[in-house]
């Protein structure tokens, strides 16, 4: 055992390197059914708050298909800000262990979301990479998926490819802008090589800023909500014209996860695209893709 597996909080060095190779985890009955029941409670609470709503607001991302008569939530943005159940699970060991465990004791919010994906419309996300959107000094970030429902192949599991963690920063342009979806084809994957993340409520994946991913339509009769806790080592900053910028140092540091923030960036060589010009219309990864002309996945059934 070496410096680093020796003092791991919870994973085994099995695991540690599985991650380092593959870039990506899945743990099983990390969070309590009790948690995941609160959670599921703010669900419906949102889902009835989106009863009185006709366009996206700062809070709720809306299904294509929503009416007000047929509330259809595609995502919750910051849903640690709408709840404190999501605020306390991110404050939680139950996630930040296992991160501090990847990438270091000193953890920063990059951002928070809560993908719905409901049973039979649940809209996809096309493949990409979470490092276009937000580069970084340094690549010591990830994602963790809190699962509040089973995963199973059936009702649109997150899917990565192995290793990709490693290869380039892919073009996630189209028309002169960045679009958020970049070609797998240009990119030289195999769709048949995607390994979908799939297991019970109460399981994370933890996925790298680099890895390549994406998710089909749910076109199950079972609803899938995952929660995202995306999460940066405290001395890694934003690049100039990245969309993971901060407003002021006060703002980025009532970020911070735990332990210490510092304004002296760790910079590493790793390979960056801006994500600049920004599409004519913003808005969510789901608004983004839509402008590119690259499809992963069919939109609807
Ligand atoms: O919800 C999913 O499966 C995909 C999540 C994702 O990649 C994203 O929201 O950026």
């Amino acid at each position: 055992m070496n410096e680093i597996t020796s003092a791991l909080e919870c994973l085994t060095p099995e695991q540690l390197e599985a991650y380092r190779r593959d870039g990506y985890l899945v743990l099983e009955g990390r969070i309590a059914p009790d948690v995941i029941a609160a959670c599921h409670a703010e669900l419906e609470r949102l889902r009835q708050s989106a009863r009185t709503l006709t366009a996206h607001t700062d809070e709720i991302d809306l299904e294509d298909s929503h009416t007000p008569d047929d509330p259809r939530i595609r995502r919750v943005k910051l849903p640690h800000k709408q709840a404190k159940v999501f605020d306390d699970l991110m404050r939680s060991d139950a996630i930040l262990a296992p991160v501090r465990d990847l990438i270091g004791p000193n953890l920063r919010l990059q951002n928070s979301k809560l993908n719905m994906k409901s049973a039979r419309y649940g809209a996809p996300v096309d493949w990409h990479q979470d490092w276009a959107f937000y580069p970084y000094t340094n690549d010591d970030i990830l994602a963790v998926g809190v699962f509040l429902d089973d995963v199973g192949p059936e009702n649109g599991p997150l899917m990565v490819f192995p290793g990709s963690h490693k290869g380039p920063a892919y073009d996630h342009h189209s028309g002169g802008y960045f679009a958020g979806t970049m070609s797998l084809a240009a990119a030289g994957l195999d769709p048949k090589n995607a390994v979908r993340a799939m297991a019970p409520a109460g399981s994370i994946s933890i996925h790298h800023v680099r890895i390549v991913h994406g998710s089909d339509l749910n076109r199950s009769e079972r609803d899938r909500a995952v929660l995202f806790y995306e999460i940066a080592a405290a001395d890694a900053y934003p690049i100039q014209g990245s969309m993971g910028m901060f407003s002021s140092l006060a703002e980025f540091d009532a970020r911070m996860l735990c332990g210490q923030s510092t304004i002296e960036p760790r910079v590493r060589d790793v390979p960056v695209r801006i994500p600049q010009p920004q599409p004519p219309t913003q808005g969510s990864i789901y608004e983004i893709q839509k402008q590119s002309a690259v499809r992963g996945f069919a939109r609807a059934m």
